[in-house]
């Protein structure tokens, strides 16, 4: 077998339940009190402001309460230790990884705790309400939406991610169903250019026969006990 250099990690929402914070697609999921076409998408945003502003305000809040698990401390000791290439790829817009400790972490989803000004394009660090129309501390224009990517949106850094794919030795997905694109193909991209590829999840997921191997069980167990394995 050829050693491992290169990893890419791809956690879902899976890997922030043990936090506190749903998953979208479990039967208590995140879209049964607001279905994903009513916030996720920017149709719905123009169509109705502030039941999304309402929702990811509440989404940021949450974000702020919660508190990294035994899962993202140990990729934030994989990030340290590991020696060769590693990227977290996170569909997640918490920052639990980056407050584990983790530092390769690319969110292609955005984040919660940042807001976009669609007048200047600058980026902000927020923490409170979108819901009453703020003004861009850039341009002063009240233009700040979620920096979340919604359905039908291009993902964050694809040519990063596809850069990192092809040179992977090792592709490790943690806690994603595997219903979303493109991140559900990342595992037959790593493939294609010879990574082994490897599924972390509760239960077998919609990808799991595209995988090399599956590993079941909460993501606070099987996760640390990969990272034992893999720095030995
Ligand atoms: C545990 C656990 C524990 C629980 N331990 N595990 C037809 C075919 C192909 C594509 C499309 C298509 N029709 C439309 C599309 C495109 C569309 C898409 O994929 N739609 C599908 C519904 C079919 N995608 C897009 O529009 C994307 N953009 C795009 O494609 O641009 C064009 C493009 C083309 C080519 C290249 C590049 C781009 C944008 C997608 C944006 C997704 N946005 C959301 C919401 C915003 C973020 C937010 O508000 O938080 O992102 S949707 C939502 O789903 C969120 C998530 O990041 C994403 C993935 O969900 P995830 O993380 O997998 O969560 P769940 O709940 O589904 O699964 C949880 C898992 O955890 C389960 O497996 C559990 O078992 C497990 N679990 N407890 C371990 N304790």
């Amino acid at each position: 077998m050829t050693a491992i250099r290169n990893i890419v990690i791809l956690t879902g929402a899976g890997i922030s339940a043990e936090s506190g914070l749903r998953t979208f697609r479990a039967e208590d999921g995140l879209w049964e009190d607001h279905r994903v076409e009513d916030v996720a998408t920017p149709q719905a945003f123009r169509r109705d402001p502030e039941l999304v502003q309402r929702f990811y305000d509440l989404r940021r809040e949450n974000v702020l309460a919660a508190q990294p698990n035994p899962a993202h401390q140990a990729l934030a000791r994989l990030d340290r230790e590991w020696p060769g290439e590693l990227l977290i790829v996170t569909q997640n817009i918490d920052d639990l990884h980056e407050r584990a400790g983790a530092q390769r972490v690319l969110h292609m989803h955005g984040e919660a705790l940042s807001a976009w000004c669609t007048a200047c394009h600058a980026r902000h660090h927020w923490t409170s309400t979108l819901l009453d129309s703020p003004p861009c501390p850039a341009c002063g224009a009240a233009a700040l939406r979620p920096d979340i990517v919604w359905f039908g949106e291009m993902p964050y850094e694809m040519e990063r991610i596809f850069s990192a794919l092809a040179r992977a030795d090792l592709f490790v997905s943690i806690g994603t169903s595997g219903a979303v694109y493109p991140a559900a193909g990342f595992v037959q991209q790593a493939a294609s250019h010879g990574a082994r590829t490897l599924e972390l999840n509760l239960e077998r997921s919609l990808g799991s026969s595209m995988f090399d191997e599956t590993r079941l069980g909460p993501a606070s167990e099987i996760v640390p006990a990969w990272v034992e394995e893999v720095l030995g």
